[in-house]
């Protein structure tokens, strides 16, 4: 603490915390010391205190030229005040300075974040495309499988279809076939009895040329007679006195008939021979077209045109091409099927009763078609279709007035 008296008043100056004055004297025995101790203070504390009237009193009778020491103090005060001034911008320029380098910072944080992210996005880009990379593999895999079932499937169907052929060419008949070899009384020749049962309807979804249109179901039929034969023109001109055939020839199928011409054929018939014929229902004209078969012919895995009438510029599923006779040929013409019947594959399509429509994937037992349609349904190709058109599950339908020289029936006989 130093003391020190002004004017006869004893002022204790560096007492911060205000003190009560005390008499003492300043120690200092100079002004320079003095003028040291004022610059210690700020200018309006110094001033508030002192007035004109006060005089330094030292131990060493020093008079303080107060004018001279309050421009000291003012000077000094201003120097503090530029210091302080300078502080301040520099604190000013620290500041902006210190929050330019925050943002640079709060910036390149955010690169590198963004990196990061980039950095991630890109393995997962990168694990993605091994993934499509491995399921396009897989989906090769697949394929290839499918093609070697595929294979394998109608290897299997010619082995059938040679076993048949041998059985038949030994015995005449297949044990298990529902053909009758004499047809009963009352049964028209030209008939054969097909013995109801159950079977796949459609075709299995790795069958060559499929269409949306086969979905397989379970189809339970009772018996029924099928004709053997498509309807020859023979057969159709002493009923209904006409021959609307574009290709001529007793033995030739009838076409150019209208499924509607078909009707008042069958009425007519039915009329005559006091029989009762009528048109198979198409789950009927399958069943027997089958013949037990599960694989696309009741030929075997193929159909050449030595088996059947078809354009054979367009052979079933890459096989070879055969020939394309451009017309009709008589309706006993190729090996029959394993229950007797001629031409299910080609020749002539045939007019089945039922509404064209989808098939329902429930079992049904004799089903006979929607209830209402726009379209009838036609069965086994024709001499113009390519192979895949006359396969066993293949669809097609007409408008029942339509007529084509492609399009002809065979009837069913009802006992
Ligand atoms: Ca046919
Ligand atoms: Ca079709």
């Amino acid at each position: 603490m130093l003391q020190f008296e002004v004017g006869g008043y004893s002022q204790s100056l560096l007492s911060v915390e205000k003190q009560e004055s005390t008499t003492g004297n300043v120690r200092s025995s100079s002004m320079q010391s003095i003028t040291q101790i004022l610059a210690g203070f700020t200018k309006y504390q110094v001033a508030k205190e002192w007035t004109d009237e006060m005089y330094f009193n030292t131990t060493a009778e020093v008079t303080v030229d107060l004018e001279a020491t309050r421009r000291k103090l003012d000077d000094i005060g201003a120097e503090r005040k530029q210091e302080d001034q300078e502080k301040s911008h520099i604190g000013q320029r620290t500041q902006e300075a210190l929050e330019r380098e925050k943002a640079a910072l709060e910036a390149q944080n955010g690169l590198l974040q963004k990196q990061v992210a980039l950095a991630g996005e890109q393995a997962e880009l990168e694990r993605s495309r091994a993934d499509a990379q491995q399921s396009i593999e897989a989906q090769k895999a697949l394929l290839q499988k499918q093609a070697a079932l595929n294979a394998q499937v109608l290897a299997l169907a010619e082995q059938q279809a040679a076993l048949n052929r041998e059985h038949e060419g030994r015995s005449g008949t297949l044990p298990r076939l529902p053909v009758l070899e004499a047809s009963p009384a009352g049964v028209p020749a030209n008939f054969v009895y097909i013995r109801g049962g159950s079977f796949t309807m459609g075709s299995p979804s790795y069958e060559p040329g499929r269409e949306s249109n086969e979905a397989q179901h379970q189809v339970r039929l009772s018996d029924y007679y099928m004709g053997k034969y498509e309807v020859t023109q023979a057969e159709w001109e002493p009923v209904t006195g006409t021959n609307p055939s574009y290709f001529k020839g007793v033995n030739l199928p009838v076409e150019s008939v209208s499924w509607d011409d078909c009707q008042a054929f069958i009425e007519t018939l039915n009329r005559k021979t006091g029989k009762t014929y009528r048109l198979p229902m198409e789950a009927e004209w399958e069943y027997a077209c089958r013949a037990g078969t599960t694989i696309p012919f009741n030929t075997g895995g193929n159909l050449t045109t030595d088996q059947a009438n078809y354009e054979g510029n367009f052979p079933y599923n890459n096989n070879q091409k055969g020939i394309y006779r451009q017309n009709t040929v008589a309706v006993n013409s190729f090996t029959p099927n394993a229950w007797g019947l001629y031409n299910m594959h080609g020749n002539v399509w045939e007019w089945c009763s039922d509404w064209y429509g989808a098939f329902g994937s429930v079992a049904v037992t004799n089903p006979a078609g929607p209830t209402t349609g726009s379209d009838r349904v036609l069965r086994g190709g024709s001499w113009s279709s390519a192979a895949g058109g006359c396969r066993s599950a293949d669809r097609d339908g007409s408008r029942p007035g339509d007529r084509s020289d492609g399009v002809g029936f065979r009837l069913v006989f009802v006992p």
